[in-house]
């Protein structure tokens, strides 16, 4: 846990936040099995990076909306990125197909326009050549100049300054309330690490933010401001920043993040080593209660519930060839089985572990406390039946592997 601490801290992860994580990496660790087949550290590593990617989130696609006129803005302080980015993104879209303007849209400084101009020149990419007045009618021209040459995304490259002021604020807001955007992204550099969060906290306050772009990730940055950005503002992250030239940027995935703040690179395929062996040890405990005899409904239920978390079948469920009997696209319905989890919920330990004294008197109780009818009681003993008939029929089997084989 000190390591962890350590590690998020040097990554410049906001102290608050590395609290909350290393609390709730340790209490994850309580609850969870012991897996042989990995060390104590590898075993918390994949702990942690699961906490990780529930805050980062996976990567979110452009909120871009075919047959629209969209408009995506660019925010942030100077020097960010923004520009560069701006140039990226519509190159991004061009490879994708989309129509892509870029509009720039500094009042103060002549230079910001001509960096974006040329930046489109060398990469012929479309750019907005207007000159620049005011905002609102500025950007009113180019909306209607998109409409008339078919441009589906407008990249408005918004002015930076070196720390929030009130005219840039009111010049975004002023924006935000006359014209309906797709999304209004900030552009941070990834090197600035928390300074950035205050920033993303201000204009988030002014103009609500859609979402966050993470330059210079190229760098030694190691990430702690976007793992802070997201936590803090809730907005997914859309892209990174991977270098300067045209095509470096990535559409933004947590686990390069999270292998930069760990500080080691195997921690995707260490956390799917770990899913792996949690489930082949609990196929190996299930052949085991198979080749016992000791198969019961709370076995049953947990099958159904490895269903349900997996969108597939549970361990051996997937693994078994075919079941008479079982129709196994209603096991697979979610009616299905929250109905089967509540009627096993109904029944004693000891019903559960023995099915067989279940008769009928024990069967209205369960059906009542479940609020279910006696014949949906019927129904699944009768499955868990088959079922269990089924894998009687499997006794013979010796290894986890034969059953693997039967696929
Ligand atoms: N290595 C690297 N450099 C980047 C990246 N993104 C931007 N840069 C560089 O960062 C510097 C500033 O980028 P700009 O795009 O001009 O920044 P800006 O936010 O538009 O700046 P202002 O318009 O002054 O507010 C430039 O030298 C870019 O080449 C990146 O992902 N990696
Ligand atoms: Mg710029």
């Amino acid at each position: 846990m000190r390591e962890i601490r350590v590690a998020l801290l040097e990554a410049d992860v906001n102290y608050k936040i590395v609290k909350e994580i290393v609390k709730n990496v340790e209490e994850e660790a309580k609850k969870e099995k012991v897996i042989e087949s990995l060390t104590p550290a590898e075993q918390i590593i994949t702990i942690l990076y699961r906490q990780l990617v529930s805050i980062l989130g996976e990567s979110a696609p452009l909120n871009i909306k075919s047959g629209n006129i969209n408009l995506v803005i660019l925010v942030g302080l100077q020097g960010n990125g923004k520009t560069t980015t701006a140039a990226k993104l519509a190159y991004y879209l061009k490879q994708k197909g989309q129509r892509a303007l870029l509009i720039p849209f500094d009042f103060k400084r002549p230079a910001a326009r001509e960096q974006l101009i040329s930046l489109a020149e060398q990469n012929s990419l479309d750019v907005y050549r207007d000159t620049l007045n005011s905002p609102i009618p500025t950007l009113k021209k180019a909306v209607s100049f998109m409409e008339k040459n078919g441009f589906s995304v407008g990249i408005i490259d918004s002015a930076g300054r070196k720390e929030i002021d009130s005219e840039m604020m009111n010049e975004l807001k002023l924006v935000n309330d006359n014209f309906s955007l797709s999304e209004t992204l900030f552009v941070s550099d990834s090197t600035i690490g928390q300074g950035a969060l205050k920033v993303a906290k201000g204009f988030n306050e002014v103009v609500p933010l859609t979402g966050g772009i993470f330059t210079k990730f190229d760098s030694s940055a190691k990430g702690g401001s976007i793992l802070s950005f997201r936590y803090v503002t809730g907005k997914p992250i859309k892209f990174i920043g991977t270098g300067e030239k045209i095509e470096d940027l990535e559409v933004f995935h947590p686990d390069r993040v999270i292998s930069r703040i760990v500080g080691r690179g195997d921690v995707a395929t260490l956390a799917e080593k770990a899913a792996k062996a949690i489930s082949e040890e609990e196929s190996m405990q299930l052949l085991d209660k198979i080749k016992n005899d000791t198969f019961d409904l709370n076995d049953f239920k947990r099958e159904l519930e490895g269903i349900k978390k997996m969108g597939g079948f549970g361990s051996i469920l997937s693994s078994l060839p075919v079941m008479p009997g079982i129709n196994l696209s209603a096991l697979n319905d979610e009616t299905m089985l929250k109905k089967t989890e509540a009627i096993i919920n109904g029944m004693t330990k000891e019903e559960r572990e023995n099915p067989d004294i279940i008769d009928g008197s024990r069967k209205r109780r369960i059906a009542r406390g479940s609020g279910v009818s006696k014949h949906d009681v019927n129904v699944l003993l009768k499955n868990f039946k088959t079922f269990r008939k089924m894998m009687r029929n499997m006794k013979n089997i010796k290894s986890i592997d034969q059953i693997m084989k039967l696929r």
